[in-house]
């Protein structure tokens, strides 16, 4: 097969860009300790289900209507499946997987985190009006990724 010298030129010009860009990225990620975003702990991902507070994932009333959330991605679930709070709680998600990378979105809100094995992700949230809030995992887990969501009910 002939290619033109002009185009093996460009070729070979895209694919050592691609190899700089990608040793660059790496390279950054590595030596800057790059890890997943809101963490604050690491937790073994193969003990999850017997590290609490995750071996009893729940509501947990933490105030005056204020609440910390321990919920547990796990494929192809959220444990649990459904909380329900007064309008106007304040809610605290802290969340961990102990399989793949899960997403972990609630609709009309700005909780939108990635879970990742080994790290617990956190995320605060004041559920003002009254109504239900699918929980949803936005990052492609398996075969049943579909059926990957929660239910947050305000009343
Ligand atoms: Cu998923």
């Amino acid at each position: 097969m002939h290619v033109h010298r002009l185009e093996r030129i460009w070729m070979t010009f895209g694919i050592v860009a691609l190899v700089i860009f990608l040793g660059v990225l790496g390279t950054a990620a590595i030596s800057e300790g790059i890890v997943p975003p809101s963490h604050i702990q690491t937790i073994d991902p193969t003990k999850v289900v017997t590290t609490p507070p995750f071996n009893n994932p729940g509501l947990r009333k933490i105030g005056e209507n204020e609440y910390e959330a321990y919920i547990l991605a796990q494929y192809p679930a959220f444990t649990p499946h459904e909380i329900s709070i007064p309008a106007g709680a304040k809610v605290t998600f802290f969340t961990t997987s102990s399989d793949v990378v899960h997403g972990f979105f609630i609709t009309n809100t700005d909780v939108n985190l990635m879970v990742v094995p080994g790290w617990v992700s956190t995320a605060t949230h004041v559920f003002r009006s009254p109504g239900q809030y699918l929980l949803l995992c936005n990052e492609y887990c398996g075969r049943e990724h579909h059926y990957m969501y929660g239910t947050i009910e305000v009343r």
